[in-house]
This record gives structure tokens, sequence and C-alpha cells, in this order.
């Protein structure tokens, strides 16, 4: 009954309330983050279904994300608090123009109890896209099995299985990376990454080059995010570079991507070309940057409709 399934680990964000170094910062607002979650309550916010696979402490800020979640609308049936292993925390560093740092607190990630034997299979079956990103895997080696594991449930279901590399390279190294990366790769669909993240893994950077690896291997999209430069994409013997929309203004570009990949992921669902597509997606990107925090930005359908002038704003 989802459209999107995906797995991920959700943590407090700590969204510092001024710009400049985290240790001269002294207040911060308490927010919810987490690439995967961020995803799913993106494709909600369009209207699609959503459904979300993580473990959270049983702690009051677990409790507060798996709220969060369920108030986004977000099928949270998969999503269970598990004692000894407390809700991961996240301190955002804010810059002037808007770029940052993550300060990590996520040793001991409630994520490492959720084993591949636990996936529900029901779940995957009634799903027509599985999202997986590249920090889950970073978490550990539980972690790897658990994406393994998905991947071959998706494939027996038929599922387009969608992938963000989101490299952290504060959770493992380069090396280490590229390595699991790239055995996930042959069996994904939809590629959406940055062409950094595409360097770390097979060596290319070049648009062009990123794209005939990834027709090699299979991937029938591809959608390279150049933030303020576009995003180029690829389906079905066609590429196009989208053009970046201009943001109303840049406070946190922490999930931007994250919001692509939603709109993204819409179009192929709705049929849509591969320019309106990237045009979507590129308007969503763009939307997220001008708000504080990692998903508060992500649009309902018709504010997107709005910024694109296809409906008129009402203010009041
Ligand atoms: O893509 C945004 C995420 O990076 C953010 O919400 C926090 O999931 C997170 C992470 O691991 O960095």
């Amino acid at each position: 009954l989802n459209d999107v399934i995906t797995i991920g680990e959700a943590m407090i964000t700590f969204n510092p309330e001024s710009t400049g170094p985290l240790k001269f910062i002294n207040r911060f607002e308490k927010k919810v983050g987490g690439a995967e979650l961020n995803l799913a309550i993106g494709v909600s916010r369009l209207g699609l279904k959503a459904g979300w696979i993580s473990r959270l402490g049983n702690d009051e800020f677990g409790k507060y994300i798996k709220t969060f979640a369920r108030g986004e609308g977000i099928d949270v049936s998969q999503v269970a608090h598990v004692n000894g292993y407390p809700t991961s925390l996240n301190f955002k560093e804010i810059r002037e123009d808007g770029s940052g740092k993550t300060f990590y607190y996520r040793n001991q990630s409630p994520t490492l109890t959720l084993g591949p034997t636990d996936l529900d299979e029901v779940f995957f079956k009634q799903a027509k896209i599985l999202h997986l990103t590249g920090i889950y895997p970073a978490i550990g080696e539980i972690n790897k099995q658990v994406i393994f594991k998905a991947i071959d449930l998706a494939k027996k279901h038929s599922l387009k299985i969608s992938f963000d590399p989101n490299i952290r390279l504060r959770m493992w190294s380069k090396e280490e990376a590229s390595k699991v990366l790239y055995e996930i790769l042959p069996h994904v669909d939809i590629l959406l990454a940055g062409a950094e993240e595409m360097d770390i893994i097979i060596g290319e950077k070049d648009p062009d080059r990123i794209i005939e690896k990834a027709k090699e291997l299979g991937i029938s999209y591809v959608a390279i995010k150049q933030g303020d430069k576009g995003s180029v994409g690829y389906h079905d013997g066609e590429t196009i570079l989208s053009p970046a929309i201009k943001a109303s203004k840049v406070a946190d570009t922490v999930g931007a991507g994250d919001g692509f990949n939603a709109g993204f992921l819409y179009g192929i669902i709705n049929g849509w070309t591969l320019d309106k597509t990237l045009h979507f997606a590129n308007t969503i990107g763009s939307m997220v940057v001008s708000v504080l925090g990692d998903n508060e930005g992500l649009p309902y359908y018709e504010d997107i409709q709005e910024k694109l002038g296809e409906i008129e704003a009402i203010e009041r």
C-alpha cells in the first residue's frame, strides 16, 4: 500500500539558533533529522504513501521522533523502540551562507538491533519503490546485512530500488564507503547522487562518464545533483541538464538532496517526462534550503504549484 518504503536511522537534530562555530553556540532548537525519514516526509507531503523501517531508543527523543513521523502521515508500523540504545543525536553548525557541518552522537545506534530477519516481507510486497542510502550501511555490520536483505526482498517483489549514496565521511572512510556502495550499485534502478560521491565510488565525476558507467551497471534512471548548478538526469537514452531554481534565500542546505529525491521519485511514480521530473525535483531542493531544519522546508504539492506559478497564492 505504500508507494515508497525506506530504511534509515532518524535522530534528534539540534539546529543552532545562530551561525558560526559550534563550540560557541549556546542555544539550539530541537528538531528531527535522518536522510531516509526526510525522504519519507518529502514524498508524503507530495501526497504519496511512505513507509519507514527503523529502530529508535526507548526514550523521550525516540518517542518524539516516532510521533513526529506519524504526524507526517508516514507508516511507522515497522518502527520499534529498543531498550539500552539511546536515540542518536546530531548537532549542526551552520555558516552564514547556509552550508555547515554535522556533529553526530550516534555510537550505539538503536538500528544495530534491527537484523535482516526482522524485515517484514509483506511490507515490501505492497510497495512500489524501496529507497536506500549509503548512510544506513555506514552505521554497522548488521546494517549492511539489512540493506542486502532488503535488496533481495525488493527484487523478489519487483520494487524499483532507489539509491542515494549520501556519503558521510564522519561515519566511515572513503575506502570503506567505496567498497560497500559499489556493491550496491548493480542492484539500483534509480541513482540519485552527487558527482563528488560518484568520484569516491566509481572514480568518475564527469556527469557523462557517470551516466555511461551507470548504464553499464543496468541503472535505468540517473540524477546527478549539483546544488545551485541544477541537475543532470538520464533515462531511456536521453540526458538532460536542468538548470537550478533560485532559492528565495539560503538558510540551511541540509536536506535539500532528500527533497530533490522525493520530487524525482514523485515524477517517476506519476510517469512524468525526465525534463518535468528534474525541474520539479530542483524546485523542491531550492525550497528546502530556504528553511532552517532538515525537513521543515519540504513543500506540500500546492506549495510547489504556487512557486511554479501554476496556481495563485492567496495570502489572506
Ligand atoms: O540528508 C540530511 C541528513 O544528512 C540529515 O538529516 C542527518 O541523516 C542525517 C545524517 O546521517 O547526516
